[in-house]
């Protein structure tokens, strides 16, 4: 792999509940980044961050991994800790030393306690906080009621999304980009236009990121932070 200057490394720890879907996420940005050239599976024991046989064997990670991946000249050290809450000292690490944080969240089972504790150690190290909404595909998933979810889980803070479903559960078949205001299908590769009958939405909900953005801005050009919190 080649040197990256600073300016180009990242340090991101991915946390949530257990079996929210860390470890499969991890797979399919190495997969797409052509790290790996067939996505493994946790069910099949094959995935590049439950390498230890232990984790294969209960098919849950057990302790962070460390995976470098590779993009648009910028490598993002992925830090995949694990779920169980079992593992305070492991989530508490991984947060502790990112320079931010992806919360994963199970559209299907919503906050859970693994995303509660995860929340409560990247708010005490006032990490920036990314929030994927995973698992759109399975029976009974839910974007908006993940999103009204989180709100009230988490009132201190603004959810903006920066990314809308297209479908839902057996229906899902990709997502819409509210900055490139384009569809992407399947695997992501290919973005094409927005489908009709998601333009009026995918207007709205560029027009709340936006305004959510000139909101931040002006925030920290006034030097307003908000939330003062203690470290534990
Ligand atoms: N249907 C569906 N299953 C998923 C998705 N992501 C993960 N899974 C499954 O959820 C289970 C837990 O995934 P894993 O990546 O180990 O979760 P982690 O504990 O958060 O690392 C595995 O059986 C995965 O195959 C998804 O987007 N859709
Ligand atoms: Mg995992």
């Amino acid at each position: 792999m080649k040197e990256y200057v600073t300016d180009n490394l990242r340090n991101v720890a991915f946390v949530g509940h257990q079996g929210a879907g860390k470890t499969t996420l991890v797979e399919a940005l190495l997969f797409n980044t052509s790290a790996i050239s067939r996505m493994g599976r946790v069910e099949e024991k094959n995935t590049v961050s439950d390498w230890d046989d232990d984790e294969k064997e209960r098919g849950v990670s057990l302790s962070t991994s460390l995976i470098p991946i590779e993009f648009e000249n910028t490598k993002i050290n992925v830090l995949d800790a694990p779920g169980m809450t079992d593992f305070q000292g492991e989530i508490k690490n991984a947060i502790r030393v990112a320079d931010s944080v992806i919360v994963v969240v199970d559209a299907v089972a919503g906050v859970e306690v693994g995303t509660e504790l995860a929340w409560e150690y990247a708010e005490a190290y006032q990490q920036p906080i990314i929030v994927t909404i995973n698992k759109l595909d399975r029976e009974n998933a839910d974007f908006q009621r993940t999103l009204d979810n989180l709100k009230q889980s988490f009132p201190d803070y603004k959810f903006i999304p920066v990314m809308i479903p297209i479908g839902s559960q057996t229906d899902f078949q990709g997502v819409i980009n509210l900055l490139t205001m384009k569809a992407y299908y399947g695997s992501g590769k290919d973005r094409s236009d927005l489908p009709a009958d998601l333009q009026a939405a995918a207007d709205a909900a560029h027009t709340v990121l936006v305004e959510a953005a000139a909101e931040a801005e002006h925030e920290a050009a006034v030097g307003l932070r908000g939330v003062e919190v203690q470290l534990p």
